[in-house]
């Protein structure tokens, strides 16, 4: 387990936010020790700052790593995986293979194109030209898909695009671990798929929404997304930024605001779906 950068970078700032609510507040009531307003305007700061130090104490949770699910735990919403490239990585007009199990799909329209999205970065320039699948095994399929890129190295870890699992039924997959051996050429989840250049590629597999990936979609995830767009440092680039950012993008629009935050808290609260 490690911590995630970008959000302990927020809470870091949060805590400096509590630095200066503590001096106003100070000052605020050394000026007008009889005054109502400032009192109200006090007793206002101070409330903010323990909503602040509640974020800090509950938000700090360890993150499971970006190539990692809690192997025994489900969650419920629909599955994906993205590939993410490194940064450093050249990436070129290519191919990329990945397997995948049919069994674990709701879908036998899995081969379709339309279940890839390409990551934001790309999604302007470049482009998935074809997708062709071959049997391994009954049920297991390698997937081969073409993709046009610019010739770019890129500046920090992207994501090249993503495919669509859907929601698997339960029956059907013991547990998110398994994804990662369905989806693979090893059975280790940090498997590294390869563009024919010989860029190494990374896979995450995850659940919308579920950013810490637990396995669970809980109100720490809201709280996290929460702290992640409110806070003022901006991602640290990683993979697992990369990762945290898929699963938060819960509206696909490429970024990550408070409009997905309000759609998870809508899940939570059983007002709507993804
Ligand atoms: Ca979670
Ligand atoms: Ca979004």
């Amino acid at each position: 387990m490690k911590k995630f950068n970008k959000v302990t970078a927020a809470l870091t700032a949060a805590i400096m936010m509590m630095g200066t609510f503590g001096t106003v507040a100070v000052n605020a009531a050394d000026a007008s020790v009889e005054n109502a307003q400032a009192e109200a305007q006090l007793a206002q700061i101070m409330e903010q700052a323990e909503q602040i130090k509640a974020v800090q104490q509950e938000a700090s949770s360890d993150f499971v790593p970006y190539d990692q699910y809690i192997k025994d735990d489900y969650c419920s919403t629909p599955r994906y995986f993205g590939v993410l490239a490194n940064k450093g990585a050249r990436l070129r007009s290519a191919s990329t293979e990945f397997y995948v199990n049919a069994n674990i799909l709701p879908t036998n329209n899995y081969s379709s194109i339309s279940r890839f999205r390409l990551g934001p970065a790309f999604k302007d320039n470049s482009s998935i030209k074809s997708v062709s699948v071959t049997n391994v095994q009954s049920n297991v399929k390698s997937f081969k898909v073409d993709l046009s890129i610019p010739d770019v190295t890129v500046s920090k870890a992207e994501v090249l695009f993503t495919y669509e699992m859907g929601e698997i039924e339960e029956e059907l997959i013991p547990s998110e671990w398994d994804l990662h051996i369905y989806t693979s050429r090893y059975e280790e989840p940090s498997t590294i798929l390869g563009l024919s250049n010989g860029t190494p590629l990374y896979k995450c597999v995850y659940a919308l929404g579920d950013v810490d990936r637990n396995g669970k979609l809980e109100p720490m995830d809201e709280l996290n997304m929460l702290v992640y767009v409110n806070g003022t440092v901006v991602s640290d680039g990683s993979l697992d930024a990369a990762a945290f950012e898929l699963a938060a993008d819960v509206n696909f629009d490429g970024k990550v605001t408070v409009e997905d935050v309000q759609i998870v808290n809508n899940v939570l609260l059983n007002l709507g779906t993804f």
